[in-house]
């Protein structure tokens, strides 16, 4: 089984093996050590049983193999000393990051110039030697489904697929209550879902991928365009650098019709590539995540009844409710796995 990753054998005590007088122990909490790494951040979570998160840990993600290993490390202990002020018991490390990911070996296979240095590497090994604990690894699409599937709109859903906007944009599929890994471990890239023979270059690779149409990255260009040819702001509008995806948003919501152009373009792009997953799927849900969700739900919603085959139109298009749902994804595996009986 794919999703059974292969772990060294870890010794959990139970209540009943540890010390009864230790009052303190009893109370303890179980909880997971989840990381998150992506094109523009590395978080670190102390995520609990329950799926709330005790607290919370953020850096710019490195952009060096060494530094990032480094800072990882850095950041889970200091958790893990935390953890024991907070009496939380951490059972796990879970990590969710960019790039295809070998699940069962740990490995992250490859991943696009939004992290660089990062391919072939064996995350398990390295950090569950330092910090003695069972690591999990899964790509951050991926981990976003499973954080739906446990504590989201997904719940008791059969089959979905997510989305997930940050600076890239990130996919996971559940079919059959399981995640789809795919042959190579590629499934559920549906960031790269292209929609344009030519369109904007991917870092990827490639041209007229969703992502380099809808992405953070991808808005976040597009402003700054606008801005260096002074298009940008409009008449009592503020701008404080750094130029985001943000003031895109505010300025097409302030009547500026090439902001507003360059906003449809990206729905249209978007909801064209979810028309295509709702063809080769035909989910029961589409789950929109990540810092621009609540921008794209209506637009997508519209787009499907535009464009999508009849039989395909009657579904869902729900923003997600989970604070972070890749990092609380990643907690879901050292949880799951590790108080399965
Ligand atoms: P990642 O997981 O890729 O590191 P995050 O989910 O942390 O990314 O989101 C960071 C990306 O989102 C950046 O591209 C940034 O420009 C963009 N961003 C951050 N805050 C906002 C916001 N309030 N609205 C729109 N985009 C944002
Ligand atoms: C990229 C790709 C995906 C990832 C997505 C969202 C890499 C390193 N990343 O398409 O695997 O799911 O970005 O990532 O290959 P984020 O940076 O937006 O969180
Ligand atoms: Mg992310
Ligand atoms: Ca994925
Ligand atoms: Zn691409």
């Amino acid at each position: 089984n794919i999703n059974e990753p292969l772990q060294k054998s870890f010794c959990f005590p139970t209540l009943k093996d540890s010390n009864s007088q230790d009052i303190d122990h009893i109370l303890e909490t179980q909880c997971a050590l989840a990381v998150d790494l992506g094109g523009t951040n590395l978080r670190v979570a102390i995520v609990c049983m329950r799926g709330s998160i005790v607290k919370k840990y953020i850096q710019a993600n490195p952009k060096t193999f060494e530094s990032r290993i480094k800072l990882i490390l850095k950041m889970c202990t200091e958790a893990m000393q935390d953890a024991v002020r907070l009496n939380c018991r951490i059972l796990g490390v879970g990590i969710s990051s960019g790039g295809r990911v070998n699940p069962q070996e740990g490995v992250i296979l490859h991943s696009t110039k939004l992290i660089r240095e990062w391919s072939a590497v064996d995350l398990r090994t390295p950090i569950s030697d330092a910090l003695h604990l069972p690591v999990w690894v899964d790509n951050d699409g991926n981990c976003a489904a499973l954080a739906e599937k446990k504590f989201g709109h997904g719940k008791g859903v059969e089959s979905f697929a997510t989305v997930i906007t940050g600076t890239g944009i990130g996919g996971g599929i559940i079919h059959n209550n399981e995640l789809i890994h795919g042959n190579t471990f590629c499934a559920a890239e549906l960031g790269h879902i292209m929609v344009s023979l030519e369109g904007p270059e991917c870092s990827c690779g490639s041209q007229g991928c969703i992502e380099a149409y809808a992405s953070g990255m991808a808005l976040q260009r597009e402003a700054k365009k606008l801005n260096d040819e002074e298009m940008l702001k409009i008449e009592g509008m503020k701008v404080v650098e750094p130029i985001t995806a943000v003031h895109l948003i505010s300025a097409a919501k302030m009547g500026n019709l090439k902001a507003q152009a360059v906003l449809n373009k990206a729905s249209t792009a978007l909801g064209v590539g979810i028309i295509n997953i709702l063809h080769t799927m035909n989910p029961s849900l589409i789950i929109l995540s990540g810092v621009l969700a609540s921008y794209y739900q209506a637009p997508v919603q519209r787009i499907i009844l535009e464009r999508a085959l009849s039989s395909a139109q009657n579904i869902q298009v729900l923003k997600s409710d989970l604070e972070e749902p890749a990092l609380m994804g990643a907690a879901s595996m050292v949880l799951d796995y590790t108080t399965r009986r």
